[in-house]
């Protein structure tokens, strides 16, 4: 899973990318993840992790927990150029659009307080065009790519009697949209038109707003008109790397995606840390509920993207690995993978010998095609 994070200069995306991968255990973060490009980075998402309910003390692996919430890794990308035009090539367009087709889904970062332009100048910006602006980027490159195979993906269909969106989902499939998608948007609008793109745009590329810079004065206001109309979470990008970095310190006790952290030792703070720190509680915990950052990604991974956290085990009794770690590895999956997909997942080298599974709640076996449930542990069995 590849995150991307967008917006317009100045909005606050290297601070928002920053904050979300100052990670301290850099093991874990590096564990699954082979290749990491220069812009690219380690994150977290967070979700509630079965060890509580189930009572058990887990050993973590691939990712950890605190306080009964499962942090699970994922990549994130600090993709730069977004412009009016970068699907024609400007600003770094080209760049642009190749880090966007890598990415599962976005995070554009916005400046809610509305003192950023569409430039990155500081003065006046509305946030609101800000996200026309990348909606419209994304739909004119899709459109492009389409409209480059139309003709001859018409005259096919039309010679050798193949469905068209069959044809269109070859095309597309750079872009994850598949042939049921694209029969879907049909019914909605013609083909090739902008309407049916921007339906296209909405499954191939999620977007949730981080209304960011939430803590300057008058931000709310523009929160308050846009958030009913964009999937959009207030936050403060800085806070979060405040909070992080004096937490990294050995400054604070901060659990990033809380409410609140505790100051470790008074003496250890000087005037204008002390000043900061009441800001942020004051300004932005306190209204908000949190920094909002770490609720972004969240939010983009589970409710939009549809992905849910399951626990493969080699002990069903145990809830265990062959080393005995209790619910070692949590796997971020799509909602609707089954159990045999998983395996693959998981050895992809010995897929042929997938044999069955077991379910470890009820020790019970299931299918091969059985579709996997949020805080499902499994044991799968191999030949
Ligand atoms: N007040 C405030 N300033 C922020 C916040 N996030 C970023 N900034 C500031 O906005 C400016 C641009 O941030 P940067 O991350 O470099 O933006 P980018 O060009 O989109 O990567 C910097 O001066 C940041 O310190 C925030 O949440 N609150
Ligand atoms: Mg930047």
């Amino acid at each position: 899973m590849l995150i991307g994070i967008v917006g317009v200069p100045n909005s606050g995306k290297s601070t928002f990318f920053k904050a979300l991968t100052l990670i301290e255990d850099v093991e874990i973060a590096s564990y699954p993840f082979t290749t990491i490009k220069p812009n690219q980075g380690v994150a977290f998402v967070t979700h509630p992790c079965v060890c509580k309910e189930l009572g058990v003390r887990c050993n973590p692996r691939n990712s950890k927990c605190i306080n009964g919430i499962r942090f699970i890794p994922v990549k994130v990308m600090d993709v730069a150029g977004l412009v009016k035009g970068a699907h024609e090539g400007k600003g770094l367009g080209n760049q642009f659009l190749d880090d966007l087709r890598q990415a599962d889904g976005l995070v554009q970062v916005v400046d809610i307080s509305g003192h950023t332009d569409s430039e990155g100048r500081q003065g006046n910006g509305d946030p609101e065009e800000h996200i026309k602006i990348l909606e419209e980027e994304i739909d004119y490159w899709v459109f492009g790519i389409i409209e480059k195979g139309l003709k001859r993906i018409e005259r096919i269909a039309e010679a050798e009697k193949v469905p068209i969106e069959r044809l269109l989902a070859q095309q597309l499939s750079g872009l994850g949209i598949k042939e049921n998608e694209i029969k879907e948007a049909m019914k909605h609008a013609d083909m090739g038109s902008m309407e049916f793109v921007s339906i296209l745009r909405k499954v191939a590329k999620p977007i949730i707003i981080a209304a960011n810079k939430i803590d300057i004065l008058g931000a709310k206001d523009n929160y308050e008109k846009l958030r009913n109309k964009y999937k959009m979470i207030a936050c403060s990008a800085e806070s979060e790397l405040a909070l992080k970095e004096a937490a990294k310190h050995g400054l604070i006790e901060y659990i990033p995606g809380s409410s609140d952290f505790n100051i470790l030792n008074e003496s250890l703070l000087n005037e204008s840390q002390k000043k900061a720190l009441r800001f942020i509680k004051e300004r932005v915990l306190k209204v908000y509920g949190s920094t909002g950052v770490q609720k972004v990604v969240d939010e983009l991974v589970f409710s939009i993207l549809n992905y849910i956290v399951v626990y493969p085990v080699a002990n069903e009794n145990k809830l265990a690995d062959n080393k005995g770690n209790v619910l070692p590895d949590a796997f971020l999956v799509k909602k609707g993978t089954t159990v045999k997909e998983l395996a693959e997942m998981i050895h992809s080298d010995i897929k042929e010998g997938f044999v069955t599974a077991i379910d470890a709640r009820t020790k019970k076996r299931i299918a091969a095609d059985y579709e996997l449930r949020d805080g499902d542990i499994i044991r799968i069995m191999f030949k």
